[in-house]
């Protein structure tokens, strides 16, 4: 048997078995006793059996790691034999239609290093029960269509868990003997075992109020580590932001008396929506100038709304079953980037968003874990919270609004709600909702959630002088996926423009309309091939397509430099324009590594110097677009282009039109910088993020040509910066170079920051994805550093994540040393945390893109770690699937 074969039978769980749960659970009284080397468990469950279930079939409740102690039905205590446990659960025959069972159970939080179910982290007791954490915690019909009232009493010692929190409101506290005390919790929503959570701990808060629309007062508290407090004002205004925003745009308002955020620093993932008790990742919450940068500030406001929106769209309303997923995720994440569109720049938002989806999606959708928004069958639940799930759901959510405008969007939002609240629903559901209340035939469009891949639209124009019309022929095609050789035409909104020369709009009127409509118009793409002719077009105009990225695909349009250069300066959507200038780049980069492999000199581009030069220069423009607008494409963006990429060519490409343009443009790039120093104190408003983030693009490219005034600049910058956006602009910046300043920056900033985790994860990630010769040498000694911690998931992504997905020069060194030095990391990873080993391996997964000899040598790492014995199931479905 070759080491590919799977090694043991994964047990693959697919959509179309689902039945409904044959039992129910009405109510769960929950019982803790906290001790974190054995936690005592209790519960009482009411549980009914569903009328279509025969009264032969026996109770079968989830369970894993658990001591069971005792189990009693109706107030009997069974004996051993008249139950079965094994590694998966509780079986229990011969229940009644309707009766309390009641069970008591041991688990050990301070051994729980997966972080999933109970767990210790700083010192505190917390949970994480999505998406089948809870089944780690006690026995339970632990899946999401089972929604039960829960009352959660905790007890603990009162000098070491002060705080005691759970779900819903506070109903009763009290003291015990030895020093123990007790608080019980009522949470009036059903909601799916998921969503329970506890924390218990010596935590301090601050706390705040907010008024709902009705008029019903919220306390609003976020409880840290008590030397945090001075970093969550940020996390609080967002919350309170959020609040509002959800009433505003979906009429949505919060439903308890008391909504609590915890920040932990061992967190799997961002955060997550417990009912009334969101767990945050701490790098997720805590926030000061000093401390944080001003992408750090953006991402809290993100990842609160997102967070604080799941109240409504994933607890209200829930998942049938996990493949319904991005019914949550989509919607959430669709809902907290309008969210933070409206808060800052909504074309900056936008680029950032479609970077992330090119970036992480579109890379999936092209390798063997490629799966539909709504995937067919799992070996692990886990392993699906991905960048499909989340950011392509998101735009499947967008297309509905795109197609069927905002006001039919907002009323199938409307009903949605209110159709199918307090209920586990499907994305199916959401779909049927949107159709009814906009009079919408969806059928095609469903489409979107069955079928993997992305997309590729070819376009060709055709100017008719004579005739006046402007010809757009469009044609579809999608890649095969696996399990999905074959796909049909998708139903896809194509925002396009057409502008003049002189870059005015042109009215836009298909042949056989009235009236012209001004500026972007949305065409509706079914056939696989669909034309659109539009008339009264008196000169050649030039095609301004796919604005706002009005769906998730890839387009391919012939068009030479100039004409990308003069969408770059002036068509109006600021996604397209920014979207011209990325292409324009990516051709510039080509042509560049064709030059190196056949020996020619290497030029840069006067097109695409010039139209940064003219960018630069643009005093109207908003500067944080305009960051974006001159940040070339990342080389793993620009490395998709090619059929097999080789890491070196792409970064010596990369690097040197970094320095052409660097050299070229040094005089308006030393004056951008000057003219943008600091004024008055620190302020996040989007003005003040803008001129920050371009004044540091402008660092950044100086640093990169050979200017010796730039390095006294950085360094100034790096000792007088009053705020971590500059300081570490800076540091990153000469962490990049082969100065000799480099190394006592490096230590002059460990040692201010030492103390600080989240500081010292931007230490390690600065180090880990700089490009330089002896990064993995540097990674491998961090490796060894004492405030590297293997069990805390943000210092592996900083450290290990930095290097083997933020560093590809380096990571992809052609003796093969960065990929065994990741296999060792996976192997010594996964018995520690499952799910920060499998994401790991994801890395290797995409072996078949690269050049033979180094997909050779991934595949080879790939096969030693499915070699390993006792494999989770996490790590395991991730390198076979890869080697499928
Ligand atoms: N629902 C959360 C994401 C999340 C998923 C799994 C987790 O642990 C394994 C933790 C969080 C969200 O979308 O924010
Ligand atoms: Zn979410």
């Amino acid at each position: 048997m070759s080491a590919v074969e799977p090694l043991r039978m994964a047990q693959t769980v697919c959509l179309k078995d689902y039945r409904p749960p044959e039992f129910r659970i009405e109510t769960a009284e929950l019982y803790f006793d906290l001790h974190e080397t054995g936690t005592t468990v209790r519960s009482r469950l009411f549980i009914e059996r569903d009328a279509r279930t025969p009264p032969s079939h026996p109770l079968v409740l989830n369970g894993e790691g658990l001591e069971l102690v005792s189990v009693a039905l109706d107030g009997r205590t069974l004996t051993p034999g008249e139950y079965r446990v094994d590694e998966e659960g509780l079986t229990v025959p011969g229940v009644p239609a309707r009766f309390a069972l009641e069970i008591e159970n041991r688990v050990h939080p301070a051994d729980n290093t997966a972080l999933e179910g109970l767990y210790v982290s700083g010192g505190n007791f917390c949970t994480q029960c999505e998406a089948e954490g809870f089944r780690r915690i006690t026995y339970f019909l632990d899946r999401p269509d089972v929604m039960a009232r829960y009352t959660t009493t905790l007890v603990a010692d009162r000098a070491r868990c002060p705080v005691l929190l759970s779900n819903g409101n506070p109903a009763a506290h009290g003291e015990l003997a030895d020093g123990r005390h007790w608080v019980r919790w009522e949470d009036p929503f059903p909601k799916p075992s998921y969503l329970f959570a506890l924390v218990g701990g010596d935590l301090a808060w601050i706390e705040d109020e907010f008024t709902t629309r009705s008029g019903r007062k919220v306390r609003l508290r976020l409880y840290v580590q008590r030397h945090n407090l001075d970093k969550c004002a940020h996390a609080m205004e967002c919350l309170k932001r959020a609040m509002r925003w959800d009433e505003e745009a979906y009429g949505r308002e919060y439903d308890l008396d008391l909504f609590m955020i915890v920040a932990v620093d061992d967190f799997n993932m961002g955060a997550m929506e417990n009912k009334g008790l969101n767990i945050f990742n701490s790098a997720c919450v805590l926030a000061s100038p000093e401390t944080a940068t001003d992408d750090d500030f953006q991402a809290i406001l993100g990842v609160v709304g997102h967070e604080y929106f799941h109240n409504w769209s994933g607890n209200r309303v829930t998942c049938r079953d996990w493949f319904q997923l991005s019914l949550k995720e989509g919607f959430t994440v669709f809902r907290d980037q309008e969210f933070s569109a409206e808060m800052a720049s909504r074309g900056v938002e936008r680029i950032r968003d479609v970077n992330a989806l090119r970036n992480a999606q579109f890379r999936e959708d092209a390798g063997p874990m490629a799966h539909p928004v709504r995937p067919e069958s799992y070996q692990e639940i886990s392993n699906f919270y991905t960048a499909t799930v989340y950011l392509k759901g998101a735009e499947v959510v967008r297309m509905l609004r795109n197609l069927l405008g905002a006001e039919g969007f907002r009323r199938g939002a409307d009903l949605y709600f209110e159709r199918h609240d307090g209920r586990a629903v499907t994305t199916d559901d959401f779909v049927c909702a949107m159709e009814d209340a906009a009079g919408a035939d969806l059928a095609q469009f469903r489409l979107w959630y069955s079928q993997a891949g992305s997309p590729e639209l070819h376009v060709e124009r055709r100017y008719d002088p004579g005739a006046g019309t402007c010809t757009l022929t469009v044609r579809q095609d999608c890649p095969p996926t696996p399990g999905q050789p074959e796909k049909a035409p998708f139903h896809i909104p194509l925002a396009v423009g057409l502008l003049t020369r002189d870059g005015r709009e042109l009215p836009l009127c298909l042949a056989g309309e009235a009236h012209p409509v001004a500026g972007t118009r949305v065409l509706e793409l079914r056939r696989e091939v669909e034309t659109f002719v539009f008339t009264g077009i008196t000169e050649e105009p030039v095609v301004s397509l796919l604005r706002g990225f009005s769906a998730p695909v890839k387009v391919h349009m012939e068009r030479d430099d100039e004409e990308l250069a003069f969408l770059m300066a002036h068509d109006t959507d600021p996604f397209s324009r920014w979207d011209a200038g990325q292409e324009l780049a990516v051709k510039v980069l080509l042509r560049l590594m064709e030059a190196q492999r056949s020996g020619a000199d290497l030029v840069a581009d006067p097109v695409l110097v010039e139209a940064f030069r003219r960018s630069l220069l643009d005093a109207e423009a908003d500067r944080a677009f305009l960051a974006r607008l001159l940040t070339l494409p990342s080389e793993d963006y620009v490395a998709e282009s090619l059929d097999r990429i080789d890491p070196a060519a792409v970064h010596e490409a990369h690097r040197f039109l970094r320095r052409a343009l660097a050299k070229a443009l040094h005089e308006p790039l030393l004056e951008t910088y000057r003219s943008l120093g600091e004024s008055g104190p620190y302020r996040i408003d989007p003005e003040s993020v803008g001129r920050r983030s371009l004044r540091n693009l402008c660092l950044g490219y100086l640093m990169q040509g050979d200017d010796p005034q730039a390095v006294p600049l950085c360094l100034d910058q790096f000792h007088s910066g009053t705020n971590m956006t500059d300081v570490l602009a800076a540091l990153s910046a000469l962490a990049r170079s082969e100065r000799p300043e480099r190394e006592p920056a490096l230590e002059e900033f460990y040692e201010r920051w030492k103390d600080d985790p989240l500081v010292v994860d931007k230490w390690f990630a600065i180090q880990a994805s700089a490009p330089l010769p002896d990064a993995l040498e540097r990674v491998r000694t961090l490796t060894r550093h004492p405030a590297f911690n293997p069990r805390n998931p943000n210092k592996v992504r900083a450290l290990l994540g930095a290097f083997c997905q933020g560093n590809p020069a380096r990571f992809h060194a052609r003796d093969g040393a960065g990929y065994a030095f990741l296999g060792d990391w996976i192997l010594e990873l996964d018995p520690i945390n499952p799910q920060v080993a499998a994401r790991l391996v994801r890395v290797l997964s995409r072996w078949r893109r690269y050049e033979p000899r180094l997909g050779e040598l991934m595949r080879a790492q790939l096969e030693r770690v499915l070699a390993a014995p006792d494999l989770s199931r996490d790590t395991y479905e991730i390198a076979s699937k890869s080697l499928v």
